[in-house]
């Protein structure tokens, strides 16, 4: 077979062309593909919803690549082990409530997990705003992150999504942009609360409890509901994103379902 250049540039951009066209118009887009948006997207999919992630880094999984200090492990506890095992997982028993885990493989697995499931994965494409409708977010606003990062003055796309989900960690990003441009956030102040610091007891409990509908339309998962509603990081245990990536989906699946 005679390898052809051009054939290879066009089978890319004619694939990328018809994966990009099909999800301009999803039910759920969520931002972020660290562990929280991972399995929300997982449960979505499974349940037959068309789901987009988009990720700025060239990798995903966000903080879940590093385990703790860089020693590529995390751990678990024994309530979120089940979807570790759904993704195949292995897991040491280290016999003292706890589950150890290569993060490298927790990471790989999601994602297939979340692929397998019909997760469509965008990389290096950064969600910058929002799509309003009315009161309603109704999609997001996206670019390159090669253009955010060069920053060029370059205008963005909007793709369009019944619902969507602010799995961006720490930063917040998507609940900082919808308090800054277009109103109060679903908190007891309307404002974002401050992260704080470290206390894993509290930390797994409070981001299960904190993944909500923030926003008419917008859910916040994962790392990000815990600094939007003032509560504290808990390091290298994933149980609580685990968990807190599955009720983003049974929530939104539950107002899908209804409409
Ligand atoms: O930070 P990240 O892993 O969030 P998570 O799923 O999990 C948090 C834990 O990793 C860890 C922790 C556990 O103790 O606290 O931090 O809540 O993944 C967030 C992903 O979102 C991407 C970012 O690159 C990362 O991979 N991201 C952030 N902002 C944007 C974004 C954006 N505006 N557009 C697209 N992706």
């Amino acid at each position: 077979m005679v390898i052809d250049d051009i054939l290879v540039t066009r089978n890319i951009f004619r694939r990328f062309s018809r994966e990009f066209q099909s999800i301009f118009e999803v039910d759920v887009a969520i931002a972020g593909a660290g562990p929280a948006g991972l399995v929300a997207g997982k449960y979505l999919a499974e349940a037959g919803k068309k789901v987009v992630i988009f990720e700025r880094k060239l990798s995903i999984g966000g903080g879940m690549w590093g385990g703790g200090m860089t020693f590529p492990v995390i751990v678990v506890q024994r309530d979120a082990k089940h979807v570790l095992d759904e993704a195949e997982v292995e897991m040491k028993n280290e016999g003292n409530g706890y589950y150890s885990a290569d993060s490298i493989e927790a990471v790989t697995k999601l994602c297939a997990m979340a692929i397998n499931a019909g997760t469509k994965i965008f990389n290096t494409v950064s969600v910058e705003d929002v799509l309003l409708r009315g009161k309603k977010i109704n999609g997001f606003v996206i670019n390159w992150s090669t253009v955010e990062i060069a920053g060029l003055h370059v205008d963005p796309l909007s793709i369009r999504a019944t619902y969507c989900v602010d799995a961006t960690g720490h930063a917040a990003e998507i609940c900082n942009i919808v308090r800054k441009k277009v109103g109060s956030l679903r908190t007891p102040t309307g404002d974002l609360q401050r992260e704080r610091s470290m206390c894993a007891e509290i930390g797994e409990k409070t981001v299960v409890e904190n993944t909500k509908e923030v926003y008419p339309g917008l859910f916040v998962a994962g790392m990000a509901a815990n600094a939007v509603y003032g509560a504290p990081r808990m390091g290298p245990i994933f149980g609580g994103m685990l968990l807190s990536g599955k009720k983003a989906a049974e929530l939104i699946l539950e107002k899908l379902n209804r409409s």
